[in-house]
């Protein structure tokens, strides 16, 4: 049996179709079902449904043997043990910096200022405004992170954008680019070993179905 680990929501709605392009479907709608356990089309693969911020720890401990995750998760949670032989080219964004409309965000860059930066991503946003020379503050959040800078709770952001649309729509503005972001494919390195046959031909599939 092959565990592969999704999370529910974009990178299950987009790694369906890569699915499906190598003619696997999924037998069960996770949004009715319920179950966190979904069987597909082949009789030895599986679906394992887990936060997105945990699927870099079941692949690395085995409770799944592949699993597709933001890159974003990778490198604030850590990649350690994981083999990463593909990008998906899936659940496309960027990691940016956001501010609210009217802060002049150059000038204090500029100055010198001491900028006070909320984030989930803290490891990225550390890096990023280190190498800069900017000094930040850097409060850590879960969520809702348009809300900091509108509250007065800081000065910037560091988000995911794809359209644009949830900072346009709080009157955010988008300053700098820090990356872009897609999913990549995780796969546990023991499990490369004892099951290199199937999970070889599977890699190797979902390689030529993603769209270069
Ligand atoms: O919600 P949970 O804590 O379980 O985990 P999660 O929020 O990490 O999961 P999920 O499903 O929201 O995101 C999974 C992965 O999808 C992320 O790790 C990214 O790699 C990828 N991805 C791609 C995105 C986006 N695009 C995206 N736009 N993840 C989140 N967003 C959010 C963003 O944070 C912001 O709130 O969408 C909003 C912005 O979208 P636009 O289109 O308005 O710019
Ligand atoms: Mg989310």
């Amino acid at each position: 049996m092959i565990t592969l680990a999704l999370s529910k929501g974009r990178i299950f709605d987009e790694a369906l179709s890569l699915l499906g392009a190598v003619g696997i479907q999924v037998l069960e709608d996770p949004d009715t079902s319920r179950k966190l356990i979904l069987s597909t089309s082949r009789a030895d693969l599986r679906i394992v449904l887990v936060r997105a911020s945990d699927v870099p720890t079941y692949v690395q401990y085995g409770g799944a043997d592949l699993g597709v995750v933001g890159k974003d998760t990778l490198l604030e949670t850590g990649d350690a043990g994981l083999y990463q032989p593909l990008d998906l080219k899936i659940a496309k964004c960027r990691i940016s910096v956001a501010v609210r409309e009217g802060f002049d965000y150059a000038a204090a860059v500029r100055q010198g200022s001491r900028l006070t930066v909320a984030t989930k991503y803290v490891a990225i946003a550390r890096e990023f405004f280190a190498a800069k020379g900017v000094h930040v503050d850097l409060i850590k959040l879960y969520g809702s992170m348009e809300l900091a800078p509108l509250t007065g709770l800081a000065d910037a952001i560091v988000d995911l954008v794809s359209t644009g649309n949830t900072l346009k729509a709080n009157h955010l503005v988008e300053v700098e680019r820090i990356m872009d972001i897609s999913a990549r494919l995780v796969v546990n390195q023991a499990a490369l070993k004892l099951k290199q046959a199937p999970l070889r031909a599977l890699i190797n599939a979902i390689a030529a179905a993603v769209k270069i």
